[in-house]
Protein backbone atom coordinates (compact mmCIF):
# COMPACT_ATOMS: atom_id res chain seq x y z
CA UNK A 1 0.00 0.00 0.00
CA UNK A 2 1.27 3.39 -0.88
CA UNK A 3 2.12 6.24 1.63
CA UNK A 4 -0.31 8.50 1.45
CA UNK A 5 -1.45 11.74 3.74
CA UNK A 6 -3.79 10.42 5.48
CA UNK A 7 -1.51 7.21 6.60
CA UNK A 8 0.69 9.46 7.88
CA UNK A 9 -1.65 11.48 9.73
CA UNK A 10 -3.02 8.31 11.70
CA UNK A 11 0.11 6.95 12.05
CA UNK A 12 1.16 10.29 13.99
CA UNK A 13 -1.03 11.06 15.63
CA UNK A 14 0.42 12.49 18.57
CA UNK A 15 3.21 14.30 16.83
CA UNK A 16 0.58 16.30 14.42
CA UNK A 17 -1.50 16.99 17.71
CA UNK A 18 1.78 18.97 19.11
CA UNK A 19 1.80 20.57 15.78
CA UNK A 20 -1.65 21.73 15.90
CA UNK A 21 -2.33 22.55 19.11
CA UNK A 22 -0.77 24.83 21.66
CA UNK A 23 -1.02 27.47 24.18
CA UNK A 24 -0.56 30.13 21.45
CA UNK A 25 -3.79 29.12 19.73
CA UNK A 26 -5.64 28.54 22.88
CA UNK A 27 -4.31 31.62 24.25
CA UNK A 28 -5.53 33.32 20.89
CA UNK A 29 -8.91 31.67 21.64
CA UNK A 30 -9.53 32.66 25.29
CA UNK A 31 -7.93 36.34 24.98
CA UNK A 32 -5.32 35.15 27.77
CA UNK A 33 -1.84 35.79 24.87
CA UNK A 34 -0.09 39.15 25.47
CA UNK A 35 0.58 41.15 22.57
CA UNK A 36 3.90 40.73 23.27
CA UNK A 37 4.09 36.88 22.46
CA UNK A 38 1.13 37.61 19.24
CA UNK A 39 3.56 40.25 17.88
CA UNK A 40 6.50 37.79 18.36
CA UNK A 41 4.47 35.49 16.00
CA UNK A 42 3.97 37.97 13.79
CA UNK A 43 7.14 39.06 12.85
CA UNK A 44 8.70 35.62 12.39
CA UNK A 45 5.95 34.26 10.53
CA UNK A 46 6.09 37.24 8.06
CA UNK A 47 9.73 36.23 7.44
CA UNK A 48 8.87 32.26 7.54
CA UNK A 49 6.43 32.87 5.19
CA UNK A 50 8.78 34.79 2.95
CA UNK A 51 11.32 31.96 3.00
CA UNK A 52 7.98 29.07 2.48
CA UNK A 53 7.30 31.37 -1.03
CA UNK A 54 10.32 30.71 -2.33
CA UNK A 55 10.15 27.16 -1.19
CA UNK A 56 6.96 26.65 -3.23
CA UNK A 57 8.39 28.20 -6.37
CA UNK A 58 10.73 25.54 -5.74
CA UNK A 59 8.23 22.71 -5.35
CA UNK A 60 6.31 24.76 -8.72
CA UNK A 61 9.80 24.19 -10.73
CA UNK A 62 9.72 20.76 -9.87
CA UNK A 63 5.71 19.70 -10.45
CA UNK A 64 4.46 17.31 -13.25
CA UNK A 65 2.36 19.89 -15.59
CA UNK A 66 -0.92 18.66 -14.20
CA UNK A 67 -0.30 20.46 -10.79
CA UNK A 68 1.66 23.45 -11.92
CA UNK A 69 -2.37 25.24 -12.25
CA UNK A 70 -2.91 24.57 -8.59
CA UNK A 71 0.58 25.88 -7.35
CA UNK A 72 0.29 28.88 -9.11
CA UNK A 73 -2.63 29.63 -7.31
CA UNK A 74 -1.05 29.16 -3.83
CA UNK A 75 1.50 31.38 -5.05
CA UNK A 76 -0.98 34.04 -6.20
CA UNK A 77 -2.31 33.78 -2.38
CA UNK A 78 0.74 34.29 -0.97
CA UNK A 79 1.69 37.44 -2.65
CA UNK A 80 -1.54 38.84 -1.32
CA UNK A 81 -0.12 37.02 2.17
CA UNK A 82 3.05 39.03 2.06
CA UNK A 83 0.95 42.84 1.98
CA UNK A 84 -1.02 41.37 4.38
CA UNK A 85 1.48 40.51 6.72
CA UNK A 86 3.22 44.20 5.99
CA UNK A 87 -0.28 45.96 6.51
CA UNK A 88 -0.79 44.24 9.80
CA UNK A 89 3.14 44.60 11.30
CA UNK A 90 2.69 48.46 10.22
CA UNK A 91 -0.83 48.35 12.30
CA UNK A 92 0.95 47.09 15.01
CA UNK A 93 3.98 49.08 14.27
CA UNK A 94 6.68 46.19 14.62
CA UNK A 95 9.68 46.17 12.62
CA UNK A 96 9.83 43.52 10.29
CA UNK A 97 13.87 43.97 9.55
CA UNK A 98 14.35 41.55 12.56
CA UNK A 99 16.43 38.79 13.11
CA UNK A 100 15.06 35.20 12.43
CA UNK A 101 14.90 33.21 16.00
CA UNK A 102 16.34 30.27 15.72
CA UNK A 103 13.53 27.99 15.25
CA UNK A 104 12.52 30.02 12.24
CA UNK A 105 16.06 29.77 11.36
CA UNK A 106 16.05 25.76 11.36
CA UNK A 107 12.22 26.08 9.88
CA UNK A 108 13.89 27.97 6.59
CA UNK A 109 16.69 25.90 6.34
CA UNK A 110 14.32 22.98 6.10
CA UNK A 111 12.45 24.60 3.57
CA UNK A 112 15.40 24.83 1.69
CA UNK A 113 17.41 21.54 2.04
CA UNK A 114 13.84 20.11 0.05
CA UNK A 115 14.83 22.16 -3.04
CA UNK A 116 17.66 18.71 -3.50
CA UNK A 117 14.39 16.33 -2.39
CA UNK A 118 12.31 14.28 -4.84
CA UNK A 119 9.18 15.74 -5.55
CA UNK A 120 7.09 13.63 -3.80
CA UNK A 121 8.89 14.58 -0.65
CA UNK A 122 8.51 18.10 -2.00
CA UNK A 123 4.14 18.02 -2.47
CA UNK A 124 4.16 15.90 1.40
CA UNK A 125 6.11 19.09 2.99
CA UNK A 126 3.92 21.17 1.25
CA UNK A 127 0.72 19.91 2.03
CA UNK A 128 2.04 19.09 6.32
CA UNK A 129 2.99 22.90 6.13
CA UNK A 130 -0.21 24.53 4.96
CA UNK A 131 -2.00 21.22 6.69
CA UNK A 132 -0.85 22.78 9.95
CA UNK A 133 -1.89 25.98 9.66
CA UNK A 134 -5.38 24.93 8.05
CA UNK A 135 -6.12 22.96 10.98
CA UNK A 136 -4.21 24.70 14.02
CA UNK A 137 -6.42 28.00 13.36
CA UNK A 138 -9.42 26.19 13.02
CA UNK A 139 -9.27 23.96 15.90
CA UNK A 140 -10.06 26.15 18.91
CA UNK A 141 -13.11 27.72 17.37
CA UNK A 142 -14.18 30.88 16.30
CA UNK A 143 -11.50 33.14 17.23
CA UNK A 144 -12.25 36.39 19.28
CA UNK A 145 -10.49 39.77 17.86
CA UNK A 146 -8.13 40.46 16.94
CA UNK A 147 -7.45 37.41 16.05
CA UNK A 148 -10.52 36.90 13.87
CA UNK A 149 -9.01 37.51 10.34
CA UNK A 150 -5.53 35.51 11.44
CA UNK A 151 -8.02 32.32 11.93
CA UNK A 152 -9.75 33.21 8.71
CA UNK A 153 -7.07 33.40 6.45
CA UNK A 154 -6.00 29.54 7.56
CA UNK A 155 -9.06 28.22 8.48
CA UNK A 156 -11.75 29.52 5.63
CA UNK A 157 -12.97 27.77 2.79
CA UNK A 158 -11.26 28.14 -0.09
CA UNK A 159 -7.56 27.72 1.86
CA UNK A 160 -9.40 24.25 3.00
CA UNK A 161 -9.84 23.07 -0.40
CA UNK A 162 -6.75 24.21 -1.26
CA UNK A 163 -5.29 21.94 1.05
CA UNK A 164 -7.25 19.32 -0.04
CA UNK A 165 -5.79 19.56 -3.57
CA UNK A 166 -1.98 19.64 -2.17
CA UNK A 167 -3.05 16.41 -0.50
CA UNK A 168 -4.14 15.17 -3.43
CA UNK A 169 -1.19 16.04 -5.26
CA UNK A 170 1.63 14.97 -2.96
CA UNK A 171 -0.81 11.53 -2.68
CA UNK A 172 -0.41 11.08 -6.62
CA UNK A 173 3.46 11.43 -6.58
CA UNK A 174 4.10 9.26 -3.30
CA UNK A 175 1.98 6.58 -5.32
CA UNK A 176 4.79 5.84 -7.29
CA UNK A 177 7.45 6.47 -5.03
CA UNK A 178 10.22 4.14 -4.27
CA UNK A 179 10.33 2.92 -0.43
CA UNK A 180 13.19 4.92 0.01
CA UNK A 181 11.28 8.70 -1.34
CA UNK A 182 8.63 7.12 1.30
CA UNK A 183 10.78 6.73 4.38
CA UNK A 184 12.20 10.44 3.04
CA UNK A 185 8.70 11.68 3.01
CA UNK A 186 7.71 10.41 6.28
CA UNK A 187 10.79 12.19 7.68
CA UNK A 188 9.90 15.22 6.17
CA UNK A 189 6.02 15.20 7.04
CA UNK A 190 7.91 14.40 11.39
CA UNK A 191 10.30 17.32 10.64
CA UNK A 192 7.54 19.63 9.68
CA UNK A 193 5.51 18.29 12.77
CA UNK A 194 8.15 19.14 14.96
CA UNK A 195 9.11 22.50 13.66
CA UNK A 196 5.36 23.85 14.09
CA UNK A 197 5.05 22.82 17.79
CA UNK A 198 8.61 24.63 17.77
CA UNK A 199 7.66 27.74 16.05
CA UNK A 200 4.33 28.15 18.33
CA UNK A 201 6.35 28.05 21.68
CA UNK A 202 8.70 30.45 20.25
CA UNK A 203 6.29 33.58 20.55
CA UNK A 204 6.64 32.20 24.44
CA UNK A 205 10.67 32.00 25.16
CA UNK A 206 11.12 35.11 23.86
CA UNK A 207 8.33 37.67 24.42
CA UNK A 208 9.52 41.11 23.36
CA UNK A 209 9.75 40.72 20.09
CA UNK A 210 9.49 44.39 17.93
CA UNK A 211 8.37 46.32 21.09
C1 LIG B 1 5.10 28.39 10.81
N1 LIG B 1 3.66 27.23 9.24
C2 LIG B 1 4.08 28.40 9.72
N2 LIG B 1 3.63 29.55 9.26
C3 LIG B 1 2.71 29.57 8.26
N3 LIG B 1 2.26 30.76 7.80
C4 LIG B 1 2.23 28.36 7.73
C5 LIG B 1 2.74 27.19 8.26
C6 LIG B 1 1.16 28.29 6.66
O1 LIG B 1 1.56 28.86 5.52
Amino acid sequence: MPLTCQSLLQAHPIAWEKATTHPFLSGCHSGTLQSAQFNTWLVQDFLFVKAFTRMVGRVLAAAPDDHIDGLLAGLGALKDELLWFEAKAAERSLNLVTPLQPTCQYYCEFMASLAIAPYPVQATALWAIEYAYNQGWQLPGPMPEPYTEFADRWGNPGFTDYVRLLAAQADAALATASPMVEAEAKAAFLRVAELEAAFWQMAFALGDEGR
